[in-house]
């Protein structure tokens, strides 16, 4: 067994506004550095970036728990910023309770009947877009897809659905340290928890949506009615911002590489593959935490019990021991087994909702978008956990 010496320690802070602009270069040289290595700046965290022990440790919940956290803030030894979540921040047996019943909504079965809805909404907004032919792929695009179509079908009114984006921005700037980000997110909070958390109710929810199916679950006996609003908080954390930068991402993507747009238009089924393959390009969620419930190891390295293990999923998912000519967005590749979505028993929950809704979107632009083209330069909007676009011009080529 390696001594916990010879663990590399680097001076990268994952956190800075040069890293968040661009990590590749520091996944790079964490992976390059050994299995496992320590950062100078968060001295209590292992870190991880190549794809078997970003994927050892994310299968493993036995040794490496979510019940502390899944971010930097250790829940055992400061508290969380907001009650903890009772499914992303809980480990079996509640979290299992939990998550029988949200994929039993999320199922695939459920997402079938949303399939039509979807669809047409992604059509009529990919018209509009076509009809301005200059857009804005964010603000245009990549936004307001999700944000109509998740909250409808969770049910809650359109009124006030700006505050998802900001809730959203909050709860991931939230996994990382606190710094200039968070205290910027939290000072747009205002009323925002509290119209989450008033809208997390039955009374505001539409009968059912999925939110109302988290309360008639409660009415079964499954969970408590305490519980509910809870699960529907995590509807609303979980399931706006992830998927609008997923869009976002692979709105960037084509528009980067016309020629696999040129393929997606050419054979607009290959929108479900592009869409994947952006998530393993550009992980939405760039980074999760687990923390050591025991003493245990990774790859032979000890690490003890409490320490916190950042995972790059960003890093895994350009592993070169793990994909071929990793940098490449190829939409022919089939990229099984990237992380963009977690995995083992915290894989994304929502992830046939997210897959659809990438779908329906790049499908309705493959048939009626001839090429995407970069119509300005690009901005970011940092934040310590989602790879996020702020504006992304573009010119939509009809077909
Ligand atoms: C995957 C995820 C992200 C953010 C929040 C939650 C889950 C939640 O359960 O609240």
């Amino acid at each position: 067994m390696n001594d916990t010496m010879t663990i590399p320690e680097l001076d990268f802070d994952p956190y800075a506004p040069e890293q968040l602009t661009d990590p590749y270069p520091m996944h790079h040289a964490v992976r390059e550095a050994g299995p496992v290595v320590r950062l100078k700046p968060y001295p209590t965290l292992v870190a991880c970036a190549r794809h078997e022990q970003v994927h050892a440790v994310l299968n493993d919940h036995e040794n490496f728990i979510s019940g502390a956290g899944v971010g930097l803030t250790n829940f055992n030894l400061e508290p969380p910023f907001r009650p903890k979540s009772l499914i992303l921040e809980a480990d079996p047996p509640q979290h299992t309770q939990m998550r029988t019943i949200l994929s039993r909504i999320l199922s695939p079965k459920a997402v079938t009947q949303i399939r039509a809805t979807f669809a047409a909404e992604a059509e009529a907004l990919v018209d509009r877009c076509l009809a301005q032919g200059t857009i804005d792929g964010i603000h245009d695009l990549a936004q307001p897809y999700p944000l109509k179509v998740f909250p409808d079908a969770v049910g809650v009114e359109a009124d006030g659905r700006e505050h998802l984006l900001v809730y959203g921005d909050m709860v991931f700037n939230s996994m990382g340290p606190r710094n200039e980000l968070l205290a910027k997110s939290a000072a747009r909070m205002g009323p925002v928890t509290e119209w989450i958390m008033a809208h997390c109710a039955r009374s505001h929810l539409r009968p059912g949506g999925f939110g109302d199916q988290i309360y008639q679950a409660a009415d079964a006996g499954e969970i408590t009615h305490e519980q509910a609003p809870m699960l529907v908080r995590s509807f609303l954390s979980a399931g706006v911002d992830t998927t609008i930068n997923g869009l976002g991402n692979a709105l960037f993507a084509l528009a980067h590489h016309p020629a696999e747009y040129a393929k997606l238009h050419a054979d607009p089924t290959l929108a479900r593959p592009a869409f994947e393959e952006a998530l393993r390009w550009e992980s939405t969620a760039q980074t999760f935490y687990r923390t050591a419930g025991r003493d245990t190891q990774i790859a032979g390295v000890p690490v003890a019990e409490n320490t916190k293990v950042l995972c790059f999923l960003g890093g895994a998912n350009r592993d070169p021991r793990k994909w071929p000519d990793p940098e490449r967005y190829d939409i022919g590749r089939r990229p099984t087994g990237h992380v963009a979505l977690g995995s083992g028993i915290h894989g994304c929950v929502g992830q046939a909702v997210a897959r659809l809704e990438g779908e329906v979107v790049l499908t309705a632009l493959a048939r009626r978008v001839k090429a995407i083209e970069v119509a300005g330069p690009h901005t970011r909007r940092l934040n310590n956990t989602l790879r996020a676009l702020d504006t992304l011009p573009l010119r939509l080529i009809p077909a």
